[in-house]
């Protein structure tokens, strides 16, 4: 029978790896506090009662969904932060772009009577082909306890490395059920989907979506996060939103790092710079010097 792994909060990022790399999924027991939990549903509450039920048979008839997890209830910035998730992006998506990002939020509100959801792969919204790599990694935090009844997560150990049309046998699925405050992580490729709820309260979970530097996100953080709402949030945070220049030179914002937006130096007439890695720089730096009568000048310049 197919089991999910339960971590502590306490566990090491190697722990987190291992059972991600083996299991496809894990949970994170109780990482985040009460208090941060209780805060953002007390935020998005209000958003979620004027919100209609989404409209279609992937995002469900009976299921309330909202974007914008950052601006609307800004505790959530926190979960975005636990160093401990941090961690293990880093391990699985760093080793393949200079810098992960946020791809997207969204509060799932499965409502009373809302059927299970067809199991599928998150990676698929980069295109249905074999990935040589993870492209992204999901974390569902529990807002509210989730349980067999009310629709927890069903999961499926061990299918992020199953062919693209396996579908889990009924043994090969085990439901991620979890208290408030626990996280929920899986890789892109690893097959799930949320349970039915068959309770008589709304089933509420966070999700926040990681994935590589270099790809389009799914929600656009700079028009749901504009500089008008995002100034004066921690710089590291900025960056994992997209404000920063994925390596060589993919993201700059008037030839520069887009975090100059927030400084008082920002204006249309800057001064285009390469924001290449140490080794890059070395790289091209070597070719002018090998140049038969190369000119340094510039790179004498540099300063
Ligand atoms: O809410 C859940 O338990 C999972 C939802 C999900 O996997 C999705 O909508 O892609
Ligand atoms: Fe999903």
């Amino acid at each position: 029978m197919a089991e999910v792994t339960y971590l502590e909060p306490t566990a090491s990022v190697e722990e987190l790896v291992s059972t991600l790399n083996r299991d496809g999924c894990a949970v994170v027991k109780n990482l985040a506090s009460r208090t941060t939990i209780d805060a953002v549903k007390r935020d998005i509450e209000p958003y979620l009662a004027r919100t209609p039920n989404a409209h279609g048979p992937f995002v469900g008839y009976s299921t309330k969904r909202t974007s914008g997890a950052f601006k609307k209830a800004p505790s959530s910035i926190g979960l975005a932060m636990d160093p401990l998730v941090l961690g293990g992006m880093d391990a699985i998506l760093g080793p393949n772009c200079s810098r992960f990002q946020i791809n997207l939020t969204q509060f799932i509100s499965l409502q009373p009577g809302q059927r299970a959801q067809i199991f599928h792969r998150d990676d698929n919204m980069f295109g249905p082909h074999h990935k040589p790599f993870q492209y992204l990694i999901n974390v569902v935090w529990a807002i509210d306890d989730f349980t067999e009844e009310n629709g927890a997560t069903v999961v499926a150990p061990g299918s992020h490395t199953w062919s693209e049309e396996r579908m889990p046998e009924p043994h090969e699925t085990c439901i991620a059920e979890m208290e408030r405050g626990s996280a929920l992580l899986f890789l892109g490729s690893f097959k799930h989907g949320a349970g039915a709820n068959n309770s008589k309260r709304p089933r509420l979970g966070l999700v926040i979506s990681y994935c590589l530097g270099w790809l389009r996100q799914y929600e656009n953080q700079y028009l749901t996060m504009p500089p008008s709402i995002a100034k004066g949030l921690p710089d590291d945070f900025l960056r994992l939103l997209g404000y920063s220049i994925h390596e060589p030179n993919l993201g700059v914002y008037e030839g520069q790092d887009p975090l100059v937006v927030f400084s008082d130096e920002c204006s249309d007439t800057m001064q285009a710079r390469d924001y290449f890695s140490p080794e890059l720089t070395a790289r091209v730096e070597e070719y002018y010097a090998s140049l038969e009568n190369g000119d340094q000048s510039d790179i004498t310049r540099a300063a």
